[in-house]
């Protein structure tokens, strides 16, 4: 086990919520105190709306609010800030992508590539949209231990006008970390876009859009111990300038007549409204910590973690695993014989374990499974051996009465 020590104490709720595991973070993270007292201070210390006042506090929070997007563009590694666009979430970025860019390049009975494994919020828009469009929307098979199949991935590409493969990063049921880089050349060489649901990568992987070559990148801010209700959508500078506007309103335009109006160059195209400002703070600080986290060696410790939960629960006579790939992160799906996901994920709530069961909102890959859903623990950078202990042990106590 690496050095790491998961600072528990950072994070106020897993010290007032004690003795309750919690193990529940691909859904959300909890939240550390220094992103607390940022948004406390925020509202404190700064609070006015951006880019219009001329006077010193609106300045402040421009500053900040700006200060993030540069924060945001370092840890995405991308060339510029205002290729970082601020939105509510995850699903809210994949939105703006599909309502926004997809109708530029779906005519013409071109075809969308999504993956058996996503979250619906990677799923239904391109369904949306492609109705819209006439388009196709195909999704790549996923194999029994949880990884893509890409032989099926390049027989798609060869065989259908793909314009856009949208797929996670990382899934949230199976943790399978799938290989984006090679995905993105071989889309890139098929001439389709790629667009990276980074939603369950964000808190555990290393993200760099340049090295990646990824065309947009999505993720939310609630699932890295930011505040919820605010994410990012990085694009690359050529596409978003190509992309018309999301959203009208205040902030948006550069002028406005009643004959036309001119916008604003990206990012402020697409974020019509006063932002949250305050999101925006929240995820910086965030960003901030996870860092230092990482360069006390958390990376290291949370493959560690993952693996000791496996061969733990493994040990549980009837447990399977649902996702056996060798590159996984954050997330562990299992099933036990003679039970069902909701009842064990209730007796465990009842010895004080929080986990999610169910279909994780990613329906279509139960029934690529055969399952009717999972049992899943997910794990932050504060969970311990000893959380993984109380998982096994409350696990164990559940089957005993469910078999009876
Ligand atoms: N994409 C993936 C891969 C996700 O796991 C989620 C949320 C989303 C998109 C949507 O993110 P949002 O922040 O816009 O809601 N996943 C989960 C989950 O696994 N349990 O609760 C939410």
């Amino acid at each position: 086990m690496s050095t790491f020590v998961p600072p528990k104490h950072d994070f106020p709720l897993l010290v007032n919520r004690e003795p309750i595991v919690y193990l529940d973070n691909a859904a959300t993270t909890q939240k550390p105190e220094v992103v607390i007292n940022a948004l406390v201070g925020y509202y404190a210390q700064n609070n006015a709306n951006v880019h219009r006042g001329v006077h010193q506090i609106s300045d402040e929070a421009t500053g900040m609010f700006e200060d993030a997007r540069k924060t945001v563009a370092n840890f995405l590694n991308a060339s510029t800030p205002d290729q970082i666009l601020f939105t509510r979430g995850t699903t809210e970025s994949l939105n703006l992508v599909a309502y926004t860019y997809a109708p530029l390049v779906l005519n013409d009975k071109r075809t969308v590539l999504i993956t058996e494994m996503e979250h619906h919020s990677n799923f239904v828009p391109w369904q949306l949209i492609c109705e819209c469009m006439g388009a196709k929307l195909l999704a790549v098979k996923v194999n029994s231990d949880g990884t893509l199949n890409l032989d099926h991935f390049r027989e798609l590409l060869r065989s259908q006008r793909v314009a856009i493969v949208s797929i996670t990063h990382v899934s949230n049921v199976l943790g399978t970390i799938n290989p984006v880089r090679e995905i993105i050349d071989l889309a890139h060489e098929n001439d389709a876009k790629v667009v990276i649901d980074g939603a369950q990568a964000a808190a555990h992987l290393n993200i760099n859009v340049q090295d990646l070559d990824c065309d947009f990148y999505a993720f939310s801010s609630h699932k890295m111990y930011g505040p919820t209700g605010f994410g990012v959508l990085y694009g690359r500078a050529e596409l978003l300038h190509e992309m018309g506007p999301w959203q009208g309103g205040g902030e948006m335009i550069k002028h406005v007549s009643l004959e036309k109006t001119t916008f604003q160059d990206p990012p402020h195209k697409f974020e019509a409204g006063t932002p949250d400002i305050s999101g925006a703070v929240g995820l910086a600080a965030a960003i901030e910590y996870l860092a230092q986290q990482q360069s006390q060696g958390l990376d290291e410790y949370e493959r560690h973690l993952l693996s000791y939960a496996t061969e733990s629960l493994l040990e549980i006579d009837g447990l399977r695993v649902i996702g056996t790939a060798s590159e996984k992160s954050g997330a562990l799906s299992f099933l036990v014989d003679g039970t069902h996901p909701h009842d064990l994920g209730t007796l465990l709530n009842e010895q004080q374990v929080a986990v999610r069961t169910g279909h994780h909102c990613a329906i279509p890959l139960m029934e690529a499974l055969g399952i009717p859903g999972t049992v899943r623990a997910s794990f932050g950078l504060y969970n311990l051996k000893k959380d993984v202990d109380r998982l096994y042990e409350a696990l164990k106590t559940a089957i005993r009465i469910l078999r009876k």
